[in-house]
């Protein structure tokens, strides 16, 4: 009776000093819309501080800091990218009425890249992607009706990238050196396939026996990890993909759907290829998320979780941009009162590094034993402790004789809280747990904030 009554006592005390630090300890990532209503945010610069957009239905390129809001920067739109360092800005311009490749050289000037022809489709050209100090644009050339895609860099201006059997082509993204593009090279059948042209040598991503592998949208910077869509093993190619050089392409899914027309395309990768982003759906879609252990998830549920504010009106519908470090992600999706009232650009800044420590599948942030593996997240007595890391009964912030106690006095019966493993019944396994923490606080888990983030050590005894 009394290590009851003093348990919910600590434990009141402590929640209260947990509740009260945690503002300070675990800053909440922001969402800020970005740009005008009605309009895509496509691209952001490698540190997250400059991003890009047009109109959903074009007429003109946008320019958006945290400063200075949206600058109008002409051009007519089409897939509007930035640098990584930020300083180079390539969209589509109108050339005698003609849209065409460029880049933005201030106020509302632009610099036309021209064609792989003297006459297109209409279109000459467009813009697709661009390197990391604006030195290298890439994208879709035409000549005449063909389309290859094409490289462009001042000295040799626009060049044909080819394709391997004189079908169409297209270039999509390149590396921060312009040494890898990837993009899609179309079969005799029209469907597109995955490929890199590496210092200007095109293959394909696929391998033989190994999943199709679609369009291939986006690059690392130093281009050793692809992701892309329309991935799939057996006739469905309707899923997100992620490739590298070492592993070849592992097909990353999408998210739970009924719908059969529904399927996923990554759209953006950090530099360490660990943090994939992009959309997931049908005719409804949401933006997700991928890391090598979590597998795909729903961005909007995490960030809920991580305590994001302002979420409520918004249907996070793609992710087009992932900064370095990926703690800044950016995107599009619908805004207002009702679902699919205004599209509008979003950033999402502040987000914590993508670790799962003890490879459970729950991000460090949200996982209540980030050092145990603790998938099911199990945690009988609600303190945000998950059971396989918490033999701290009384909550008194260390494990000791009295849990030891505790667990003694419940030994054999299926006492929740004592249950540390979860299997139904307090036996030696759990004691062998509580004998690890021993003379330690219970934890660490991401939903708690430490001691030492709260207060010194000693405020608690
Ligand atoms: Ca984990
Ligand atoms: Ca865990
Ligand atoms: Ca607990
Ligand atoms: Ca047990």
């Amino acid at each position: 009776m009394n290590l009851q009554k003093g348990k919910h006592h600590a434990r009141a005390v402590w929640m209260a000093l947990a509740v009260a630090a945690a503002p300070v300890a675990i800053a909440a990532p922001t969402l800020t819309p970005v740009g005008p209503l009605d309009t895509n945010v496509l691209g952001m610069s490698a540190d997250g501080s400059v991003l890009v957009g047009t109109p959903i239905f074009g007429g003109y390129a946008f320019r958006w800091t945290r400063e200075g809001g949206t600058e109008n920067l002409g051009g007519i739109g089409g897939n509007v990218q930035i640098s990584r360092d930020g300083t180079t800005i390539a969209a589509n311009v109108l050339v005698d009425g003609n849209p065409e490749a460029g880049i933005w050289l201030g106020g509302k000037k632009w610099r036309p890249l021209g064609g792989l022809g003297a006459s297109g489709c209409p279109d000459l050209s467009d813009t697709y992607g661009i390197n990391g100090n604006g030195s290298v644009v890439v994208g879709l050339g035409w000549d005449g009706c063909k389309a290859y895609g094409f490289r462009w860099e001042d000295g040799t201006g626009m060049v044909s990238l080819g394709s391997l059997e004189g079908n169409s082509s297209r270039a999509d993204a390149v590396s921060a050196d312009g040494s890898v593009i990837v993009g899609w090279d179309a079969a005799e059948t029209g469907e597109w396939r995955g490929v890199r042209w590496v210092n200007g040598v095109e293959s394909l991503l696929a391998t033989p026996g190994g999943p199709s592998l679609g369009s291939a949208n986006a690059v690392s910077a130093d281009g050793s990890v692809i992701v892309g869509g329309e991935a799939g093993k057996g006739p469905t190619h309707n899923k997100a993909y992620v490739w590298t050089a070492k592993r070849g392409g592992i097909v990353i899914g999408m998210l739970p759907n009924d719908n059969q027309l529904a399927g996923a395309y990554a759209f953006a990768v950090s530099d360490d290829g660990r943090v994939v982003g992009g959309a997931s759906g049908a005719q409804t879609r949401d933006a997700f998320l991928w890391t090598p252990t979590t597998g795909i998830f729903k961005l909007q549920d995490y960030l809920v979780e991580l305590g994001v504010q302002g979420l409520d009106n918004w249907v996070l519908d793609t992710v087009t941009a992932i900064s370095s470090d990926g703690t800044t992600i950016a995107g599009w999706g619908y805004r207002g009162p009702k679902r699919h009232s205004h599209v509008q650009g979003w950033v999402i800044d502040g987000l914590p590094p993508f670790v799962d420590t003890d490879r459970d599948a729950i991000l460090d942030p949200v996982d209540n034993c980030t050092l145990r593996p603790n998938a099911d997240q199990r945690d009988t007595d609600g303190d945000g402790y998950g059971n396989r890391c918490d033999p701290d009964f009384n909550n008194d912030g260390i494990v000791d004789g009295k849990d030891a106690a505790y667990m003694r006095s419940v030994f054999g019966t299926a006492d929740p809280d004592a249950d540390l493993n979860g299997d139904g019944i307090v036996d030696s396994r759990d004691v062998a747990i509580l004998g690890n923490f021993f003379g330690k606080p219970p934890g660490p888990s991401g939903r708690v904030a430490t001691v030492s983030e709260t207060r010194p050590a000693d405020a608690i005894r």
